[in-house]
């Protein structure tokens, strides 16, 4: 009995040999899959919950992968894995080797592009859709994108281009559940709960049903005529909305977690013959008692099975360590203020929000703003801090050239989740940052290794330095620090014999491997010193002067190598005419797969196991 129905769904056309009712208990059944698994494997389970009928309904009206559908971020992707022949394999989710959280074409002609980032999905829908315009080609392209993802500003560079493009076969289905990650913000959301709560589908139908008879799922199609009859109607009732007048064909809101209804207003956005945005209502976490009643807290769970290097696995994490302090800072500083890009729960800003409101900002999932905001927050006399993951301030790089580094304004940037991010895999990994920013001129860039360096790494970046100072730290919690290390709290320490002539150059929470390292080695006899970074930008030239009489160099860096920390050293050490050799163990110019975060760091050579070897020379160095 169990999976009765999901088992055999091979590929999408599947479904269209199952009835009304069988279509309602296959939802069933994907959800029992979804409760089961995604607590184990870690994920989003609240998002896909959410999507369970309108992905049956959408691969019941559509022919993927002839009709592409892309998915916007793909973290509610799960539904659309388990109707294209991914069932089978789908608790291996978000573990190495297995499927990803994500879209990934790599894994199946269903998933489009590969994803991981807000707010793209219209464009690249459109693109399809402008495409298969030039080539005649008559399949359809669809782009769902969430209302948390509509507060991007991608997504209405998109909507500018879409309006004027008559005869794209392109059709955006608005997936509004009211929620970002947490309650979604600003004038969108204001603007989407006041369409939501209008009955423009149900009226609309009352108003035709006379018309139009029962429609079944597929079989008789609407006729075109009284489609268009419908649409007349519904101009009527509503002369005007903003995806109108950005022209669009609006259609909705309609119940998404009906299958049928969904179904008919699909298959009607396919005869409108210009881009249509059907705008359907569901919610957050359906079917789930405790995801509907928390959804944020269901929106992104970790796996069951944590490693001590998995978030706040002994009851704090850098994040956590982070919040507490902003807070505490705060209460002294009136200008302290924050930034988040609808992430206040996984950056530690929750107590922030609450204990000053005034001085907390969600701009939505809008990177790129809120570093000119802040220059502006900066101006009138405040104290901002943007908090972001490494991974979503990829998307600011000429904000942070133009509207920050370039106006000398202090605004500080709180990067969080710096380095292997672990099971969100390539699109996630914070393994980019240093090198980003090692580009760009006039910026301070810290990279503590333990809580007590973050908080002073703060304080020097409020209070000490000037302009752009970024501070990075990890997902996840603080490794084990040898007792016998006193930090410095300057720029660089110095852990070992100062005299060693082999050092060890590093930064972040990777000391702690470089540590063991380093003392495993020495009860074999062998004297090492290891040159932690908290400074990578500008880089201290006493941690240059510190590795200059060496015989041997080893750079160990928990990020991508082209640009990073140790080009960038070696650069300078071959400037002051540096006769050693060097290796250099970093992340390789790939993109770096989903596993968890012990894995990851194994992989590259950078846990402790991997260092030791490197050291001794079993372990091919420069990669
Ligand atoms: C550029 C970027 N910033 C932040 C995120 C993190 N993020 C992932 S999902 C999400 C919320 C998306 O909300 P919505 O589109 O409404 O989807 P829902 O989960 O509510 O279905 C956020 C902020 C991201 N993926 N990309």
């Amino acid at each position: 009995m169990e999976d009765r129905y999901l088992k055999n769904i091979k590929q999408p056309s599947d479904l269209g040999y199952l009835s009304d009712a069988e279509l309602e208990a296959l939802a069933g059944e994907i959800r029992g899959v979804l409760i089961d698994t995604v607590p184990h494997t870690g994920g989003h389970l609240a998002s896909n919950l959410g999507v369970v009928e309108l992905t049956i309904a959408l691969h019941r009206v559509f022919k993927s992968p002839r009709d592409k559908i892309i998915w916007d971020v793909g973290h509610q992707i799960y539904v659309h894995k388990l109707l294209t022949g991914r069932y089978k394999d789908f608790r291996t989710l978000r573990s190495q080797g297995g499927l990803s959280g994500f879209a990934r074409p790599t894994e199946s002609e269903h998933d489009i592009f590969f994803s991981g980032h807000s707010s793209t999905s219209i464009s690249s829908a459109f693109g399809i859709a402008a495409a298969n315009a030039i080539n005649d080609d008559r399949s359809y392209t669809v782009a769902v994108i969430g209302d948390g993802a509509m507060t991007g500003g991608l997504a209405y560079e998109a909507l500018n281009n879409v309006g004027h493009a008559d005869k794209s076969r392109l059709i955006i289905v608005l997936n509004d559940n009211a929620m970002s990650i947490s309650e979604n913000v600003g004038s969108v959301a204001r603007y989407l709960a006041v369409m939501r709560s209008k009955p423009g589908y149900f009226k609309m139908k009352a108003l035709t049903e006379r018309i139009i008879n029962k429609i079944p799922i597929v079989g008789k199609s609407i006729s075109s005529t009284l489609f268009k009859s419908k649409t007349r109607l519904k101009n009527l009732i509503y002369r005007s909305n903003f995806f109108e007048d950005m022209g669009l064909r609006y259609m909705g809101p309609i119940d998404g977690h009906n299958i049928r209804q969904v179904c008919e207003a699909l298959e009607g956005a396919k005869l409108v013959g210009k881009p249509v945005l059907l705008h359907i209502n569901t919610v957050k976490g359906k079917g789930y008692n405790p995801a509907e009643k928390s959804p944020s807290r269901y929106h992104g769970l970790s796996r069951q099975d944590n490693s001590p290097n998995e978030p706040c696995a002994n009851g704090s994490c850098y994040s956590e360590e982070f919040g507490t302090f902003l807070c505490q800072q705060a209460s002294k500083d009136k200008r302290i203020c924050a930034i988040t890009a609808a992430m206040s729960l996984g950056t530690g800003l929750k107590r922030f929000s609450q204990d000053y409101p005034d001085r907390f900002f969600d701009v939505g999932i809008a990177e790129e703003h809120a570093i000119p905001f802040a220059l502006g927050l900066s101006a009138g006399s405040m104290l901002p801090v943007f908090v972001v993951y490494s991974t979503f301030l990829q998307r600011c790089y000429d904000q942070i050239f133009h509207d920050a580094a370039l106006q000398g304004r202090k605004i500080v940037i709180a990067i969080d989740r710096a380095g292997f991010v672990g099971e969100d895999g390539e699109t996630h990994q914070g393994l980019y940052d240093v090198a980003l920013l090692n580009g760009i001129p006039d910026i301070s860039v810290y990279s503590p290794a333990t809580y007590g360096e973050l908080r002073n790494c703060f304080v020097r970046a409020f209070y000490h330095v000037g302009g752009v100072v970024a501070v990075r730290y990890a997902r996840g919690a603080e490794f084990r620090i040898p007792e016998d290390f006193t930090p410095s709290y300057g720029d660089f320490d110095v852990y070992g014999d100062p005299d060693a002539d082999t050092a060890i150059v590093t930064y972040g929470r990777i000391f702690s491997f470089a540590a063991q390292a380093r003392n495993a080695l020495l009860q074999e006899g062998k004297s090492i010193k290891v040159i932690k970074l908290n400074a990578v930008k500008p880089m201290p030239s006493g941690a240059v002067e510190a590795a200059l009489g060496c015989k041997r160099v080893f750079f160990f860096e928990e990020g991508i190598r082209s640009g990073g920390m140790g080009e960038h050293f070696a650069l300078l050490l071959s400037e002051r005419a540096y006769e050693g050799e060097y290796i250099l163990k970093a992340v390789p110019d790939c993109f770096v797969a989903q596993g968890s975060v012990s894995e990851q760091l194994a992989r590259y050579g950078l846990d402790t196991d991997g260092m030791i070897k490197t050291l001794k020379g079993e372990n091919p160095g420069n990669e």
